[in-house]
């Protein structure tokens, strides 16, 4: 697999995804915007010479019309081209549709690759996460409390606990997890929000995050897992099953039992790669500036082969792009 080449046009996958959905920050239609952005993605994939199979998408195919489970996408199936890299996909067109809706910071386009079977395929239920940076690989364990973890990654940074920064979404469930962050005076930025942005941010010292915790969605957990493995981080995933029927529709998939803690490895594994474009101003990435006749995105590429990230600011002008990149689905 030509996976140079490849990773860079990712990004423009997501950049499709991005112009379209940034172009709907605000207006409080999250299905809406999470419409737009698959379809521009889908939309962008024909233009990418892979033979390219969705494991992670928008749903199963009978509740999704695009990029859903088992979806082929790519130029390569068009042309029947035996040359053309086969890799499985997981897409997230605009994870945190509510953040987009709001304005609120960090929702992101995104996508993994990986070669044939790489990725977990997660069923759409919860996953408890922790996720770090590269610093404190190796030092987190999922069976053990969160005090013990925040100890062990103040340790491993060289940073007292009441200077780390633990991001979790603000939910509920989390109630108890975040009076135990504060019982050890770490800080916590509270999202309402994108836990895949929020897992690749402990990975960027600038953001000031140290650690995700907290339960989310499983197949979001499996594309932050894609990005730990490029950057060197580290992301532990425990699925929690919200009914029996999720159990019983997991267990159909073949996944392991609710209290087997999935390692990065087994949730992304082999060769993968990890793109993403901020669609709201965010921690992680600049969201979508528009000007007149065009706009401007920045985006992360990152394989797990090298190791290296790459953050590509692109200028986008409407009146020479292909269509694909900024329709909305509003009166253009
Ligand atoms: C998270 C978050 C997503 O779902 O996975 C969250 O990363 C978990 O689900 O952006 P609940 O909203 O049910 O708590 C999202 O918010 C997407 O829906």
């Amino acid at each position: 697999m030509n996976d140079r080449n490849l990773a860079l046009e990712a990004a423009r996958i997501t950049e499709a995804a991005a112009l379209a959905s940034a172009r709907l920050m605000g207006r409080g239609d999250r299905r809406q915007a999470d419409h737009v952005a698959t379809e521009a993605m889908r939309r962008a994939f024909d233009a990418i010479d892979i033979r390219g199979t969705v494991v992670i998408g928008e749903g199963e195919r009978d509740e999704a019309p695009m990029l859903y489970i088992g979806e082929k996408v790519g130029h390569g199936w068009a042309e029947e081209d035996e040359g053309s890299p086969k890799v499985d996909i997981a897409v997230d067109p605009l994870e945190g549709t509510n953040l987009c809706a709001t304005g609120a910071p960090d929702a992101i386009s995104v996508i993994a690759l990986a070669d044939d079977g790489q990725f977990l395929n997660a069923p759409d239920t919860y996953m408890e996460k922790i996720a770090v940076g590269p610093e404190a690989k190796g030092v987190i364990d999922m069976r053990e409390s969160i005090t013990w973890n925040l100890q062990r990654i103040a340790k491993a940074k060289n940073k007292k606990i009441q200077d780390l920064t633990a991001v979790i979404l603000d939910r509920d469930r989390h109630k108890d997890l975040i009076a135990e962050v504060r019982q050890c005076g770490a800080r916590i930025r509270l999202i309402g929000d994108g836990d895949v942005s929020g897992a690749v941010m402990t990975a960027k010292e600038e953001s000031g995050i140290d650690v995700l915790f907290g339960i989310g969605g499983a197949p979001e957990g499996v594309i932050a897992a894609a990005a730990m493995r490029c950057v060197g981080g580290e992301l532990q995933g425990r699925l929690h099953f919200r009914s029996p029927e999720e159990a019983a529709r997991a267990k159909k998939m073949g996944v392991k039992p609710e209290d087997y803690i999935y390692t990065t490895e087994e949730l992304a594994s082999g060769n993968v790669m990890f793109a993403a474009t901020g669609v709201t101003q965010g921690y992680l990435l600049d969201g979508v500036v528009f000007f007149g006749g065009g706009a401007r995105t920045e985006s992360v590429v990152m394989r797990s082969k090298s190791g290296t990230v790459r953050v590509i600011k692109s200028t986008h002008h409407f009146d020479t792009k292909p269509a694909y990149s900024w329709t909305t689905g509003l009166d253009d």
